[in-house]
């Protein structure tokens, strides 16, 4: 079925959530779509950069779970952006429930190399944990408020047992390592702690079957493939939005009114927000009126928005071994299971849990991509590159033991001072359900209501309710809020004007 209303719809945002939902509405007939972006660019958090001559992802890396059930996967397979390896059944069919399995190295800050075996019973317990941590939400009653005090805890009383035989210096080095999966989940959980983190809710992420896989072209290949579908002049760029105006009960009016930084005002019977929950927290005051409910507001506090950045470095030479897929940085002082640096400002370096190797290196060359999260993380963002560079030479020459290892250049992320995006990906906080995520994704105005329905959608990563903080979760749910007015026209019989226009 093919609908033509010219209902208008604005999208606010041109990230992959915008995209898609403006895709989608195009499809289906709608002629009067556009998108209202705040920068000069499209794509938001997915972001391909240069470093050097090599093709860098300074926001999303992966397709996560790179099988049928991800859009993100059947587009890229549709658009021919991915290597043949990636499209093989055997691919497709590998879980490994959202961790992958790389070739690990692992160095200590005394310079040693450990071997695998050595670090094992602590990765093993971990896993172990954090997949317990996962049913809580299935079950009910958890005995922590947060995934971080859970692990701590649970380790202590395990290592006494399982544990007790061992000398205190395996335990420390256990406990060490310990340390360093909690910043590492960090980095994948987008939080500043663990600590923050909240138990009830960690199982509402779900991960996808399939070893996640990279475009070689670029992540933003996607974005430009689905707007090259879409007529030229639907995007605005460098036009924020200071303002959504919405139940304009003036008569003849549209139900909305937006306010652009530049003071345009521009009407709409339908507006699609996109915008990161970093930004929402941040500016949700000025961004609505009348303002939101205060049961969306709440879970727009009580989501967790936090800061997940890189730094690439790159080498004239490899020093690591040619299978390593990722090397882990274990800090031998660290056995009180923290990860967080008590003074951000001197040693926030400790917080960059350890680097993946950027593959294949026949593309890419030697570059090693360093993950931190955190306040830290955020710190980190107002140090000059010289400052940077510095720090992390002497890690690299610390942990190595080489004192000679000189990086030829860096480049890292900046996610916190984003204005657009005030941070990285959104994780359940403490207190966290998932009514919070239900409340995200809740039309405005609410149920009940006597006024034009479906004036304010809300889509983007953080109003999806299990593949929030992705690609695939955040393209979803831009479909998602598509469909929900096509069905609402449909609904209404494809010939009627909308209200609004009575
Ligand atoms: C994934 C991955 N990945 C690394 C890093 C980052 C993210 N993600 P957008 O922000 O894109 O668009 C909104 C637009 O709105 C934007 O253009 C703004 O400029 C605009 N805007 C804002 N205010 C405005 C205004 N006032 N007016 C007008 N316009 C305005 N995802 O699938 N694979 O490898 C990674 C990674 C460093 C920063 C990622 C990854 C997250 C995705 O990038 C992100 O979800 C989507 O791109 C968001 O799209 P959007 O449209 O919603 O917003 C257990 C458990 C654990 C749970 N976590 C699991 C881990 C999964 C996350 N992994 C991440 C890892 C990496 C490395």
């Amino acid at each position: 079925m093919v609908l033509r209303v010219d209902a208008k719809i604005v999208i606010v945002g041109c990230g992959i959530s915008g995209v898609a939902a403006a895709h989608r509405l195009v499809n289906a007939g709608f002629q009067h779509v556009r998108i209202l972006e705040a920068t000069a660019r499209s794509g938001g958090r997915i972001k391909t950069g240069r470093l050097g001559d090599n093709i860098i992802e300074i926001g999303a890396n992966w397709i996560h779970g790179p099988s049928e059930g991800n859009p993100v996967f059947r587009l890229a397979r549709q658009y021919g952006l991915l290597d043949p390896e990636a499209l093989t059944p055997e691919n497709q069919t590998i879980d490994v429930g959202g961790h992958l399995p790389w070739v690990p190295s692992i160095l200590t800050s005394s310079g040693q190399k450990l071997n695998t075996e050595d670090i094992y019973p602590a990765v093993e317990m971990f896993n172990e944990l954090l997949n317990e941590g996962a049913n809580f939400h299935s079950q009910g009653g958890e005995p922590w408020a947060s995934v971080g005090d859970f692990i701590r805890s649970e380790v202590q009383k395990r290592a006494a047992e399982k544990w007790k035989d061992v000398d205190a210096a395996t335990k420390s080095l256990r406990q060490c390592v310990i340390s360093n999966m909690l910043k590492m989940e960090c980095c994948f959980n987008g939080s500043h702690s663990m600590d923050e983190v909240g138990l009830g809710a960690f199982g509402l992420y779900e991960s996808l079957p399939g070893l996640d896989c990279t475009f070689p072209g670029g992540y933003e290949g996607l974005i430009k493939n689905l707007l090259s579908e879409l007529p030229s002049g639907l995007v605005t760029y460098s036009r924020p939005i200071r303002c959504v105006n919405w139940n304009n009960t003036e008569k003849r009016g549209n139900p909305v009114m937006i306010e652009c930084d530049a003071g345009e005002k521009i009407s709409a019977d339908h507006v699609i927000v996109t915008v990161p929950l970093g930004y929402l927290k941040k500016h949700h005051s000025a961004l609505f009126h009348p303002p939101l409910p205060l049961h969306k507001l709440h879970s727009i506090q009580r989501l967790g928005f936090g800061t997940n950045n890189k730094i690439f470095v790159e080498f004239d030479s490899p020093w690591w071994d040619a299978a390593c897929e990722i090397i882990y940085l274990l800090w031998e002082d660290e056995d009180v299971m923290l990860d967080q640096v008590p003074d951000v400002q001197r040693p926030w370096i400790r917080k960059l849990f350890g680097f993946t190797v950027v593959k294949p290196t026949e593309r890419y060359g030697h570059i090693l991509c360093g993950w931190i999260a955190g306040h830290e993380s955020e710190y980190m963002e107002t140090l000059s590159e010289q400052e940077v560079t510095h720090s992390v030479t002497q890690l690299i020459r610390r942990f190595t033991g080489n004192p000679t290892i000189t990086p030829r250049r860096i480049l890292r992320s900046q996610w916190f001072h984003d204005p657009w995006t005030c941070g990285s990906y959104s994780y359940c906080g403490k207190g966290c359900s998932f009514q919070d995520l239900e409340n995200m994704m809740e039309p405005l105005p609410t149920k009940g209501s006597q006024a034009q329905p479906l004036q304010v959608l809300f889509a983007g990563e953080a109003t999806h309710p299990c593949y929030y903080s992705t690609v695939h979760g955040a393209l979803l749910t831009g479909w998602r809020e598509a469909d929900r007015l096509i069905s609402h026209y449909s609904s209404i019989s494809p010939s009627e004007p909308p209200k609004s226009k009575l």
